[in-house]
């Protein structure tokens, strides 16, 4: 008998086809969104479970579902795992890692540049019958190349996202990070380390790109956003709650930063309603890695994750490696 697997979220067909020769395979492919007792339900049974980011896996959805071995995650970021329980009950968490790096350090920029050049907001007027007559101040931004690129976070993306900048862009690319990266790797990004406060003064334009946990938690909030320049800009790609919503939206609407570029949100799909109200910010429904190629490789990274670990006991990608070790 096939291991049973379930995919919950509607995924490429081809990685059902493909999961489908090694697993008995039930998919959810009408993307129903369900609730955490909903997927408890669904996952009765299952062997394995290939998550897109947004479900829950915590201590009482483990408990509910004892012959469960793994959570193929189709994403970098994990902080829909409670790692912790998962290690305690004996569950593997994947993620897909390397993948997406470039893609999402593509986007980054496309979300900057859109920020600091009023992308968005001038193809509104535009749209809206607004457009009569040039002005020498219309739609004025910030420059990009030259100006002060500052990373916070300097992981794989963080790292790719001032390759761009500085060798691309002619950036001076300043970064923070927990750790401090090598003098190798900071001379190939052509980055240099600073403080989190002298970043926050320093930069031009802010990006984002660590990872959720309790400790990035409004990260940035009134007191940051308050140190930054007038005229600098702020990105997100990293996740929702890094950023005080609320507090960056008013500090949109006084200017006390020029102008925002959101990827992410706190408790997303939704977006905190005073940043539907403000023209200076981009807003765009988490599309990070959205290109066909990045997807499908994280989709088959993922779907590696279940074939390795549960027909091969090798996954890729492991979280918490002392599941394995702990057999
Ligand atoms: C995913 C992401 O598409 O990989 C990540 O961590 O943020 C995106 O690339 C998203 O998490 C899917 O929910």
């Amino acid at each position: 008998m096939l291991p049973k697997i379930l995919i919950s979220r509607a995924i490429f067909p081809e990685i059902i086809a493909r999961l489908g020769q090694h697993f008995d395979v039930t998919s959810n492919q009408d993307d129903v969104l369900w609730t955490p007792s909903q997927l408890s339900e669904q996952l009765q049974g299952m062997s394995g479970v290939f998550t897109t980011g947004g479900e829950r896996i915590d201590a009482a959805l483990l408990a509910a579902c004892p012959v469960l071995k793994i959570c193929a995650n189709m994403a970098v970021g994990y902080n829909n795992f409670d790692l912790d329980a998962m290690t305690a009950a004996g569950v593997l968490g994947t993620n897909a890692p390397d993948v997406l790096t470039e893609t999402t350090a593509d986007f980054g920029f496309a979300l900057l540049m859109a920020t600091a050049r009023r992308v968005a907001e001038s193809e509104h007027f535009l749209r809206a019958g607004l457009w009569t007559r040039w002005r020498y101040d219309m739609f004025t931004g910030s420059d990009i190349h030259g100006a002060t690129l500052g990373i916070l976070g300097m992981g794989r993306i963080g790292q790719a996202i001032a390759r761009r900048g500085a060798h691309g862009f002619g950036m001076k690319v300043i970064y923070h990070n927990r750790s401090r990266l090598d003098d190798a790797t900071e001379a190939q990004c052509g980055a240099r380390y600073v403080g989190k406060a002298e970043l926050l003064k320093t930069a031009d334009h802010l990006v984002l790109v660590l990872p959720y946990s309790a400790s990035s938690h409004h990260a940035i909030g009134a007191t940051e956003l308050a140190q930054m320049k007038p005229r600098a800009t702020l990105v997100n790609i990293a996740r929702g709650g890094i950023v005080d919503d609320a507090a960056l939206a008013a500090a949109l609407r006084n200017k006390t930063i020029a102008a925002a570029g959101l990827d992410v949100f706190e408790g997303e799909p939704k977006v905190h309603p005073d940043l539907l109200t403000v023209p200076n910010v981009v807003l765009t429904p988490h599309i990070g890695s959205a290109t066909v190629p990045t997807r499908l490789a994280m989709a088959n990274l993922a779907a590696d994750n279940l074939i390795g670990y549960l027909l091969h006991d090798k996954p890729l990608t492991p979280l918490n490696p002392a599941v394995l070790s702990a057999r």
